[in-house]
């Protein structure tokens, strides 16, 4: 009897360990295709993922308007690969509490900037 109620003890111990560990896994980090939009800003410098599968970008309630695309400094600059959403000469807009996910489809390095902030972009790593 006192053998089972320390194995029990034990097992309580075990799972309350476990369930401790799981939560650090997750407590509040993103995953890890997300970007998030501040008010001016992108809250990641860098992103990765496998070709073929989907950037989560998030303007939160807290974020501001944003215009997005492939290109350079404040400017769309369509580049071969890039999806086309983001290839759009006029930007991609989001608003506060938008997000989208987006497919890059192909390998490459995509430097994703916004149109309306100077020196706010994201550089997108999609890997083969
Ligand atoms: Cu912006």
């Amino acid at each position: 009897m006192r053998g089972m109620l320390r194995r029990q003890a034990l097992a309580l111990w075990l799972l309350a360990l476990l369930a401790a560990l799981s939560m650090a896994g997750c407590g509040g980090s993103k995953p890890s295709n997300e970007v998030d939009m501040g008010v001016a800003a992108f809250q990641q410098a860098s992103v990765s993922v496998k070709a073929g599968t989907t950037v989560h970008f998030v303007d939160p309630n807290t974020g501001g308007t944003h215009i997005i695309c492939v290109g350079q400094a404040t400017q769309c600059v369509s580049q071969a690969g890039a999806p086309a959403a983001l290839n759009d000469p006029h930007g991609l807009q989001f608003n506060q509490g938008d997000s989208r996910d987006i497919v890059f489809p192909t390998a490459g390095t995509y430097i994703v900037v916004c149109i309306i902030h100077p020196g706010m972009q994201v550089t997108v790593m999609v890997t083969s």
